[in-house]
């Protein structure tokens, strides 16, 4: 038997029964062992024999072929069932061959028969043959002769036969003999167990095995020590006490790993996190642990670990803060951009959350900007190093703080996030739309309109324009009103009609969007309806329902969401064109060996059957200049103005012509003048460029002379400088910086043009062009030694500034070039023009520094301007609001024109003729010099108040 098999330890006591099994006779007990106590029950004999081994065994006997009809039973005790379902009952016999038998006829038998009764007592006495079952009949396998016997070869047989036993608490054999010679040598009763396991970390227990041969017991595991159910561990006992197909089981606690069928402890620097890690793992870089059954290591000093991070994970550092952080500020837009920061902590989840602080100087007491401001594309969790800020108010100081986090940036407490920062200035940006249009007293002919202001002006709202239409007409004919109040007084119009309205407004940044429409209808009164309060086009609106309130407000709102989107995209794609300035730097022409290659390169071939010429607007350098129209493929007409190059002109003159498009080809902001194209390919040569409805700066100043106010003033200057700024920031240095050879457009926005000078001029200083050199405009070192930079640039602006505020005077008036040039290298320069706020005329000096080095660069000049739109009150002081004055001997001059402060300045004796023109004051003394001294008074009267001014106005 294997060991899965387990003998019944219980003694067996073995009753002998009468045939009949009617009662028993002499009880005899016999031992479990494979002998058997001599015990004679009817037929049967227990009789000592020796073995193969010649040890004595006991045996019962019955042998007694010679008479028929035998039925010999013995029995034994009751046996205790003790659980089981199924016995085995294993009995060793020997059988004498009945052919060895001399005269034995067919009575004699070779095999015996086995019975059970189950049965609750355990000691009866009188059981009835017929209430014993069969179990079998059992033949020998090998019988033996006398022969055999007396050789002492026991042909022992053993033969194995199993009963279910499941109804009473236990049971009897019997064995019948019908006529054999049968020598029972043992009988060992048994049943089986599936014996105690450990499969997949699950004990299970010791466990009976099922009532039939085929039956499966099902056993539930329970988890070993340390360890905890992955899926319920359950195995099947079978009948022949074998463990059969194991399902579930069990895993290792957290801190535990299999080893053997047991759960041990990881080791210190060993970890499990969960009971599904196949074992412990040495502790991940930057870890420890101390302690055996750690579930994780804990993060050395220094180094962290998210919520999010397994414990497979390394742990790691927050990052350094962001690097390079740049800035371009286009409008009221400003892109960011940075490298990521230098240490990553170890970590791939780095991402960028942007501050932004609203500062009332650059950098100092800032607030949080508020919720209106847009990130694109968002504010935090920014995976980019790139963001657009936009919707930022106008000439406003922001500081942006971009902050880099990672996973551990919290846990490592203290939101010790890296930063770095930088401050702008936001530019001049149009006004956003009027949002809000309103009409009152409205007549057969008539209406009042009024609007608000819009929410974001982006400056001092020059002016505002009204388009109307009558709303059958479309926009197929419409009318345009102008104001400088929000409010005009619309008439002419026909009775009973709808109009449309839209009204928008203008800064020195131009127009601003129109509004959206705004209907209202005439009536058919000759008079306002008294106390109506509310125009009869609200109360049309009212009558309608506030449904199609509502609907108009849907409609503006999804007009404004579409424009403002538009808008935005056009922003991005130029904040894209100019997101490096610095970087893109100007490419000379003249460095080309083939001319055309530059054109090539730079500006694009026009078909001249697409442009139609108006009329002639002036004369250029190279030939006539016209305006026209461009019809551009896919886009509608564009007016143009048409440089020509005159026919019969040189290889020189040809390729001189071409550069200026070279050049002006490479730039592209929208200070620039913009080329459309070039036309090469036919004659006359043709440059196309943007049309500029306002014609040249100077001639358009002296046109409208006094009819600006400083601030549109300052808004041209400011166009102009930040062009200047960004030809400086592509090494362009113009060389003709002059109001003449700025073009003005119908938004009064200044684009710098005439590109063609820069390279007439040689370098050589030797060249004979000094009569080319335009003396009033340009600095002193580039006069005497060709010193053409971006200062030299500068110098000419501060002339420009002169120009504008003097509305188009000729600089140092009908001086000729070379007193100018004495002049100013004796320090003497131009005074500030007629109310002229002092700060502006500051500036003109600062560009008049004689160390070049000394100059303000154009990006100071523009947050100069910038900061003088922003706080127009420091624009009104001008130089005739000063009342007392420096001079060199510092002594302290009150107004008024005493002869001694005349006398000290050496016009005493221009005293009368002063007085009599008018001129009692310092005041107003100082007030004609800048414009009218030149032509009222002789040169030295002039002379003498130059020299007031090159002691320091300020
Ligand atoms: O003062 P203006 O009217 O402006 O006269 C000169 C003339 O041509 C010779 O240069 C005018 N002009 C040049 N370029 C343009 C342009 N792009 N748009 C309008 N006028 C222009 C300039």
């Amino acid at each position: 038997m294997d060991g899965a098999v387990k003998v019944e330890p219980a003694s067996l006591v073995w009753k002998c029964a009468s045939r009949s099994l009617g009662f028993a006779t002499n009880l005899n007990h016999c031992p479990l062992s494979n002998n058997i106590n001599a015990c004679v029950c009817s037929k049967w004999e227990e009789v000592s024999i020796m073995d193969e081994k010649n040890i004595p065994i006991r045996t019962y006997q019955v042998c007694n072929v010679l008479e028929p009809n035998q039925n010999n039973w013995l029995r034994t005790d009751w046996i205790p069932r003790s659980g089981a379902q199924r016995v085995y009952v294993e009995v060793k016999f020997t059988l004498r061959d009945c052919n060895s038998l001399p005269g034995v006829t067919g009575t004699c038998k070779e095999t015996f028969n086995l019975y059970y009764h189950e049965s609750n007592e355990d000691r009866e006495s009188y059981i009835k043959e017929s209430s014993f079952i069969k179990v079998d009949t059992v033949a020998a396998d090998e019988s033996f002769t006398q022969v055999d016997v007396g050789d002492r070869i026991m042909k022992l047989n053993t033969e194995v036969r199993d009963v279910k036993v499941t109804t009473r608490k236990g049971f009897y054999l019997a064995f019948q003999d019908v006529g054999a010679c049968i020598a029972l040598v043992s009988v060992r009763v048994f049943y089986k167990t599936c014996p105690l396991t450990i499969r997949n970390l699950a004990t299970f227990p010791d466990t009976v095995t099922g009532a039939d041969t085929s039956s499966l017991v099902e056993v539930r595991g329970s988890c070993v020590n340390q360890s905890e159910e992955r899926e319920e561990p359950k195995m099947y006992c079978g009948a022949d006490g074998e463990w059969l197909v194991p399902i579930g089981g069990c895993l290792c606690s957290p801190g535990y790993e299999e080893k053997g069928s047991a759960c041990k402890s990881c080791t210190a620097g060993f970890y499990k996190a969960k009971s599904s890690d196949p074992g412990c793992s040495k502790c991940p870089p930057h870890s420890h642990s101390l302690r055996d059954a750690a579930t994780v290591c804990d993060c050395h000093s220094g180094y962290f670990r998210s919520d999010a991070d397994p414990p497979s994970m390394a742990c790691t550092q927050p990052p350094s803060a962001p690097q390079q952080l740049i800035s371009v500020v286009n409008e009221t837009s400003v892109v960011l951009e940075w490298t990521p920061p230098r240490r990553l902590g170890g970590r791939s989840d780095t991402s960028y959350s942007l501050e932004c602080l609203i500062c009332q100087t650059a950098g100092r007491l800032c607030l949080p900007c508020g919720s209106d401001v847009l990130f694109s594309p968002s504010q935090t969790g920014l995976k980019t190093t790139k963001v657009v800020v936009s919707e930022l108010r106008a000439h406003t100081h922001y500081t942006f703080i971009v902050h880099a986090r990672n996973g551990v940036s919290l846990a490592s407490g203290a939101g010790a996030t890296q930063s770095v920062s930088v401050s702008v200035t936001t530019n001049q940006a149009a006004p956003s739309p009027v949002s809000f249009v309103q009409a009152t007293d409205v007549t057969r002919h008539s209406l009042s309109l009024s609007w608000q202001q819009p929410d974001r002006p982006n400056g001092v709202i020059l002016e505002y324009e009204v388009k109307f239409y009558e709303k059958d007409q479309k926009e197929r004919s419409y009318r345009i009103m102008r104001t400088f109040s929000q409010s005009v007084d619309v008439t002419g119009l026909s009775p009973l009609t709808v109009y449309v309205f839209h009204v928008r407004a203008r800064t020195a940044a131009g127009y601003g969007e129109f509004s959206a429409p705004f209907e209202f209808s005439t009536n058919s009164d000759p008079f306002p309806l008294i106390g109506e309060g509310v125009n009869s086009a609200f109360l049309l609106l009212s009558v309608s329902g506030v449904g199609i309130l509502l609907l108009i407000s849907a409609a503006v709102f999804i007009i404004s969401r579409r424009r403002s989107k538009y808008s935005k995209t056009k922003q991005d794609s130029e904040e894209e064109k100019h997101l490096n300035p610095g970087v893109k730097i100007y490419v000379d022409p003249f460095t080309y060996e083939d001319p055309d290659q530059a054109i090539h390169d730079f500006a694009k071939e026009i078909d001249v059957s697409s442009i139609h010429i108006e009329k002639v607007i002036g004369m250029g350098e190279f030939g006539e200049v016209c305006s026209g129209r461009l019809r551009v493929q896919g886009k509608r007409e564009i007016y143009v103005a048409i440089k020509s190059l005159k026919a019969g002109y040189s290889d020189k003159q040809r390729r001189d012509f071409l550069s200026e498009a070279s050049i002006m080809g490479q730039f592209d902001h929208p200070n620039i003048i913009r080329l459309e194209g070039v036309v090469t390919r036919c004659k006359p040569l043709m440059i196309i460029t943007e049309y500029m409805e306002n014609g040249s700066l100077d001639s358009f100043l002296r046109k409208h002379d006094g009819q600006f106010t400083v601030i549109q003033l300052v808004g041209m200057l400011r166009g102009i400088a930040s062009g200047m700024k960004y030809l400086s920031d592509m090494n362009y240095v113009h060389r003709d910086l002059a109001a003449r050879n700025i073009l003005v457009n119908s938004n009064l926005v200044c684009k710098v043009s005439d590109f063609g000078l820069s390279r007439v001029l040689e370098d050589d200083p030797e060249a004979a062009y000094t009569t080319r050199i335009p003396i009033r405009w340009t600095a002193p070192e580039a006069i005497t030694y060709r010193k053409f930079t971006t200062s030299s640039d500068v110098w000419s602006y501060g002339i420009v500034m002169w120009e504008v505020v003097s509305y188009g005077e000729r600089p140092y008036w009908d001086m000729n070039n070379q007193d100018v040039m004495k002049a100013v290298e004796e320090g003497y320069r131009l005074p500030a023009p007629m109310d002229c706020p002092v700060v502006l005329h500051q500036l003109m000096l600062d560009c008049w520094e004689r160390e070049r080095a000394e100059r303000p660069t154009f990006s100071q000049i523009l947050n100069m301007l910038d900061k003088l739109i922003r706080n127009p009150g420091t624009l009104r002081r001008t130089g005739g609001d000063r009342y007392i004055m420096d001079i060199p001997t510092g002594s302290m001059l009150e107004s008024g024109l005493g002869p001694e402060w005349l006398q000290s300045i050496g016009l005493e004796r221009y005293r009368d003729t002063l007085a009599a023109a008018g001129y009692t004051s310092l005041d107003s003394l100082l007030g004609i010099t800048h414009h009218q001294t030149a032509h009222a008074f002789n040169q030295q009267i002039y002379s003498q108040l130059q020299s007031v001014n090159a002691m320091k106005c300020f």
